[in-house]
């Protein structure tokens, strides 16, 4: 059984059928795409390059695909969701509307019990969560947003049928990558549009484009490569990984560098010039501040420009966005700042946000204020392994996971792109291909040899976890009051939860656990 048919469901579905194994994915949303099916807010796009941000398991979809922008949008991409669910007839085994509750592990049977929101119960041997890392949304806990007279729409939870916002007060809470794509095109509709910021991010223009024929059709010609490229990367994108120092490099030298990151148009642009970026905070100030001169250059109002400036957090420790116009959008007139730093937010009222500065008088409030990142979603459901062990109470320090794959005490039960692993921290196509590959082998292997259960040894876990903290604790990444470290959620615990040893150097590691007869893992006949 699967849980989640977004890009992890679809191609876990894809590759049980082809073991010959019996599977079945219960989804939540009405049809398949996960986050392209949810974040329908105006702007929403990838971040990743399309032709990097797909599949690369299929080479006939690759080539008989078009992506149209470099940087595709949210229908585009989740039209091409729908392509490969009617190309491999996935929908044939998807439970849509459907959401798993609980899964209690029968030790004696050595199956999962499984429940949902229908009333099913469902029997199962392998539980594999595809439940995504950014699915569970969180809407501030504020007072008062009951009485609003207004409407309000989370971003992770846009309508399907859009929303007007022509002659509205608007207000957006939240400047993270979700607010900063939908900023530039709810200005453009709104009456007036008030910005709520709580903390400044780095932002980089995207430089979007149609994509050329030419280009992908060269690319095509040596996709088989490129993909090989991706998965050995750093990041899930190819690239040569850098060498030199910023903090060894002449300032002329590192400024123009800098220049070409930002030209460049993509997430890595300028975290790729220099090696020390995410180790050493003086190298990683240079570019902060290459960053920040960008902000004062654009941003006409000199005040504003100052509260847009990230200052609390080095470049690249929480996600970077990537953006079309969104400084340039407080050069409008109808466009206004509140820095939630100065006045935050008492409650919301009848008529709009209270701040302790006063009441904004809103129409709508958009609240881009993210997700319960990473364990949200697994938790979720109330799962009970060997002996009633609930994970909500195993991981109620943070996540523990062997390799993000598995946990100890929950046998036969798998996480796609779970704590522990590279996850959001690469191209997530890479990093799901590379789990239900790894998954699907496992079990292919299982069912050869006639082994029953799967179980990651306590042992392992500890290493692996001991491992994750260790690598992220090198560098700068636990400074900052991110999402990947739980601090966007009230009482969550700190832990930075992917792993950032790189896509390259963890898919070797899975590979050689997996060579070395499951290193880490137990069996049971
Ligand atoms: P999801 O797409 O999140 O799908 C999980 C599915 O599981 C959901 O449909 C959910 O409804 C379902 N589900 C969860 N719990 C249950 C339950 N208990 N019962 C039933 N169903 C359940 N990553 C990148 O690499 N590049 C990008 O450019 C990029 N852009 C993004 C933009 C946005 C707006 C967001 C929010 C995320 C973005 N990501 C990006 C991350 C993105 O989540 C992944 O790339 C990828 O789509 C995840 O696929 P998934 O199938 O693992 O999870
Ligand atoms: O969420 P976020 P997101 N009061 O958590 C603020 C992916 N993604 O949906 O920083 C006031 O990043 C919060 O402030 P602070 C991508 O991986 C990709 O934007 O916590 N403000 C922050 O400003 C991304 O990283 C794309 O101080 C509150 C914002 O809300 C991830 O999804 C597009 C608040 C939340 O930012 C999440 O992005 C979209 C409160 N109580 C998403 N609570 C692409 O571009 C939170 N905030 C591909």
């Amino acid at each position: 059984m699967v849980v989640g048919a977004g890009f992890s469901g679809m191609y876990m579905l894809h590759r049980l059928r082809r073991l010959g194994l019996t599977a079945r994915v219960f989804e939540a949303a009405a049809d398949v795409g996960g986050t392209w099916w949810w974040n329908r807010y105006p702007g929403a796009r990838c971040d990743i390059e399309s032709m990097d941000y797909s599949y690369s398991f299929d080479p006939k979809l690759e080539q008989e695909w078009d992506w149209t922008e470099r940087y595709a949008t949210q229908p585009e991409i989740l039209r091409y969701a729908e392509h490969v669910a009617d190309r491999f007839d996935l929908r044939a085994d998807i439970h849509f509307e459907t959401r798993v509750m609980s899964a209690v592990f029968d030790e004696t049977a050595a199956t999962w019990s499984v429940s949902t929101d229908r009333g099913d119960d469902v029997t199962c041997r392998f539980l594999i969560l595809a439940v995504g890392v950014l699915s569970t949304t969180k809407t501030p806990e504020v007072e008062g947003l009951e009485t609003f007279g207004g409407r309000w729409h989370h971003t992770g939870r846009w309508p399907h049928e859009g929303v007007d916002f022509a002659g509205l007060r608007v207000g957006v809470i939240g400047t993270g990558s979700s607010g900063i794509q939908s900023i530039p095109l709810i200005a453009e509709q709104a009456a007036h549009l008030t910005v709520f910021q709580r903390t400044p991010n780095f932002t980089m223009p995207a430089r979007n484009a149609l994509l050329d024929p030419e280009t992908v059709a060269a690319l095509k010609t040596r996709y088989a490569e490129h993909r090989q490229a991706a998965r050995m990367s750093r990041t899930g994108v190819p690239m040569t990984p850098p060498e030199e120092l910023a903090v060894a490099a002449e300032p002329a030298e590192r400024e123009q560098r800098y220049r070409a990151g930002w030209d460049e148009g993509t997430l890595f642009g300028i975290s790729s010039t220099y090696a020390d970026l995410y180790l050493d905070k003086a190298a990683n100030d240079t570019a902060a501040e290459f960053v920040r001169d960008r902000i004062r250059e654009v941003v006409a109002d000199p005040a504003v420009a100052q509260r847009l400036l990230p200052m609390d957090h080095p470049f690249g420790t929480k996600r970077p966005c990537l953006d079309t116009d969104y400084l340039a959008t407080f050069n409008r007139p109808d466009v206004s700042l509140v820095d939630l730093r100065e006045t935050p937010i008492v409650r919301i009222t009848e008529a709009g946000v209270e701040t302790t500065a006063g009441e904004h008088e809103l129409d709508a409030i958009i609240f881009a204020t993210g997700f319960d990142a990473m364990t949200g979603p697994v938790l979720a459901i109330d799962i009970q392994g060997r002996q009633g062990a609930s994970l909500r109470e195993r991981w109620a320090d943070g996540p523990r996971t062997y390799l993000g794959l598995a946990v100890a005490g929950f046998p036969n039960l798998f996480t796609i792109t779970g704590p522990g692993s590279p996850s959001v921290l690469s191209n997530m196509m890479v990093s799901i291909e590379q789990h239900v590959d790894w998954i699907a082998d496992c079990l292919a292997r299982m069912e050869a040899d006639g082994r029953r259960t799967i179980e990651a040894t306590e042992e392992a876990q500890h290493f692996w976890v001991a491992h994750v903290d260790e690598v992220a604790g090198m560098t700068l990444m636990p400074q900052a009051n991110s999402w990947y470290m739980g601090a966007n959620v009230p009482g969550k615990p700190r832990v930075f939860m992917p792993y950032i040893g790189g896509v390259g150097t963890y898919r070797t590691i899975c590979d050689d656990v997996a060579a070395d007869d499951y290193r880490g893992f137990r069996f049971d006949p």
